[in-house]
């Protein structure tokens, strides 16, 4: 392997400075905007009034715990999904069901957006996600565009480099960032080498019960793991994943993660992990199946790569990996079938936590090291196979063939991106249409507001020679996207009648308020324009219950028109849900504070919205 120059992190954080603010002067914002305003440009962006976008675009919203979407070629956003952070726009993590989806949690750190796939192609059906700040995992489901199950995933600390799917979804891979003890239990850090883990788990998807659940979990070394991604077709039964802090650094990591010359990407094929722990090779830990690669051998495999890399990228035609440097200037192309070969010829340099390592030459297609191209993170791919990475350090995108290693065409963006998104162009089939670059830093963009500034999302044209055509602001912070094409999402206009739901009523006459001890029941409905909790009672529109009480107030909007939903607060109870179309939520929550409380519809709904209300009553202990 090439000694690469080196950049090494104590220079890092200045190369960094000196590289974006080379790129403020290098590259003129103006002049790339005004390149926008050109007329057929706006012309390829402009959705006229009527018509719609040709891709929705998932992208994470980071620390905000949500998803955005977006539609492209636009770039409006439509819709803002709440996954790991309560939103009180829509009562997420109001009403009971998702206070328990959110497990006690009020924020999120959500990264790396991934469609469910059929053959390695999007079938429009699910959203995975996950959860960095607090380890978990969430399924979002397409025909509501709802958050419907999270899970927390034990062991772990950070499954940044997910999620991303096998080629038929049959199993989702959390591998970790941060190394910690199995079970998170207190080690002194002078053990790290012997007693901390970096977990990897396989998660699988029911889609009937639309449950997320760990098949198993494999104890990796005590390194950071970056990004991954699934093989496809040929090397469909396989994963990747980039490590980093091989060294096993415990402070100062900015400096002592980047001691040595190589990290190395983990090879996995999951179809004989998935064999191990059917034959019970696995020992219990915590309640999950953990496989031990120093114990149960076979079916995992270093790469050696030059340093800290953090990308990793499989090819459209599942040929190739793509590992991108970060440090080094350089992406590197390694063979799945070279990789094959060396597994078959037991083709190894030693091995490392009794993970066999395999030799650089023997998998290793070829180094492409762009022209004064620096800190590339992150590949996609157009119809032809070309591949497009980001260079964070250098703000832009270089087009590149990975079967020659050819520099075809780059294009300066602003800046520093760190993800981008093609047109399904991380699937087995990309379209090869647009390519929006996700920018950690956006400067001088937008209308100034304040110190800190949106991330901004550039669309760039890939029909041609590359050009940036239009740019929308994301606030936070677009770790990933996926963009897929618009007809193959098939959403819900409202929620069906669900006669099996015990909480739901759909006719006046059936609402009621029934106690139980100091329980209390109310079914009601919600319809233009007014609240119906007990059709029989001289107010039908309020609920009187008693200081302490457990009230559950079982809603259900039988309004069933598109579009028509409605909201349910009650003034300062610090409660909000909504309800859609035809759906039944419940609210739960104890009547602690005696007083009368008027309620309302948050949701502007029909002339008459503004007389939505009533009142919720707490007669005071005596
Ligand atoms: S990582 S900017 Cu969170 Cu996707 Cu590379
Ligand atoms: Cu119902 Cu406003």
């Amino acid at each position: 392997m090439k000694k690469w120059v080196p950049i090494t992190s104590g220079l890092l954080a200045g190369f960094i400075a000196a590289t974006i603010s080379f790129a403020n002067f290098s590259s003129n914002p103006k002049s790339e905007t005004a390149s926008a305003s050109n007329k057929s440009d706006a012309e390829k962006v402009y959705v006229p009034f009527g018509q719609k976008d040709d891709y929705y675009m998932f992208a994470s919203g980071g620390h905000s715990g949500q998803m955005f979407i977006y539609g492209v070629p636009s770039m409006r956003k439509i819709r803002t999904i709440p996954v790991f952070s309560p939103d009180s726009a829509t009562g997420y993590g109001f009403d009971e069901h998702s206070k328990k989806l959110m497990g006690g949690y009020t924020w999120g750190d959500l990264h790396h957006p991934a469609f469910s796939e059929t053959n390695g192609d999007y079938n429009g059906k699910w959203m995975f996600a996950t959860d960095v700040g607090n380890s978990r995992a969430a399924v979002v489901d397409l025909k509501t565009f709802t958050t419907k199950d999270i899970i927390k995933v034990p062991n772990t600390a950070g499954p940044h480099c997910a999620a991303f799917v096998t080629e038929n979804t049959e199993y989702m891979f959390l591998p970790t960032r941060f190394a910690v003890p199995l079970g998170q239990k207190y080690e002194s850090l002078d053990d790290y080498s012997s007693k901390y883990r970096g977990v990897m788990s396989a998660v699988t998807f029911n889609e009937k019960n639309v449950k997320l659940n760990i098949a198993y979990q494999v104890a990796l070394p005590p390194w950071s793991y970056d990004l991954s991604d699934a093989g496809k077709k040929g090397s469909k039964d396989w994963a990747v994943m980039t490590t980093y802090n091989t060294e096993e650094a415990t402070t100062t990591m900015e400096v002592n993660a980047s001691q040595a010359d190589r990290d190395y990407i983990v090879l996995f094929n999951w179809k004989e992990l998935e064999k191990m722990v059917k034959e019970g090779k696995y020992e219990n830990v915590g309640g999950q199946k953990m496989i031990f690669p120093e114990k149960q051998k076979g079916g995992i495999y270093l790469v050696p790569v030059a340093k800290s890399p953090h990308g990793v990228d499989v090819t459209p035609d599942g040929k190739y990996f793509i590992a991108s440097g970060k440090l080094a200037p350089a992406m590197t192309v390694f063979s799945f079938e070279k990789a094959f070969k060396a597994v078959q010829n037991k083709d190894f340099a030693g091995e490392r936590n009794g993970i066999p390592i395999l030799k650089y030459e023997s998998v290793m297609e070829r180094e492409v090291n762009p022209e004064n191209a620096l800190g590339p993170l992150h590949t996609q791919f157009d119809d032809k196979g070309m591949a497009y990475t980001t260079m964070f350090i250098s703000s832009e995108i270089v087009k590149w063939d990975p079967k020659t290693g050819k520099t075809l065409d780059r294009v300066p963006v602003q800046y520093s991106p760190g993800h981008s998104v093609a047109a399904e162009g991380d699937t087995v089939s990309p379209d090869g249409k647009w390519l929006v670059a996700l920018n950690k830093l956006a400067k001088d963009t937008y209308l100034s507001v304040g110190p800190s500034h949106p991330e901004s999302m550039q669309l760039i044209d890939i029909s041609g020679k590359m050009k940036v055509i239009q740019s929308a602001p994301v606030d936070p912070e677009p770790h990933y996207a996926q963009m897929i094409k618009a007809d193959k999402i098939k959403t819900i206009e409202v929620y069906p009648k669900d006669p099996k739901n015990k909480d739901a009523v759909y006719e006046q006459k059936d609402t009621k308020i029934v106690r139980k001890g100091n329980e209390v029941h109310v079914y009601g409905i919600a319809m233009r324009s007014r609240f119906v909790f007990d059709a029989k009672s001289k107010r039908p529109d309020v609920i009187e219950v008693n200081q302490g009480d457990h009230v559950f107030i079982h809603l259900t909007n039988i309004d069933f028109d598109e579009d028509i939903t409605h909201g349910f607060a009650i003034n300062d109870y610090n409660l909000n849900m909504e309800v859609q179309p035809g759906q039944t939520n419940t609210m739960e929550f104890t009547a602690d504070k005696a007083g009368t409380f008027p309620l309302y519809c948050t949701n502007f709904c029909s002339a008459l919205h503004q007389e939505m209300n009533g009142y919720f009553l707490v007669k005071p202990k005596k």
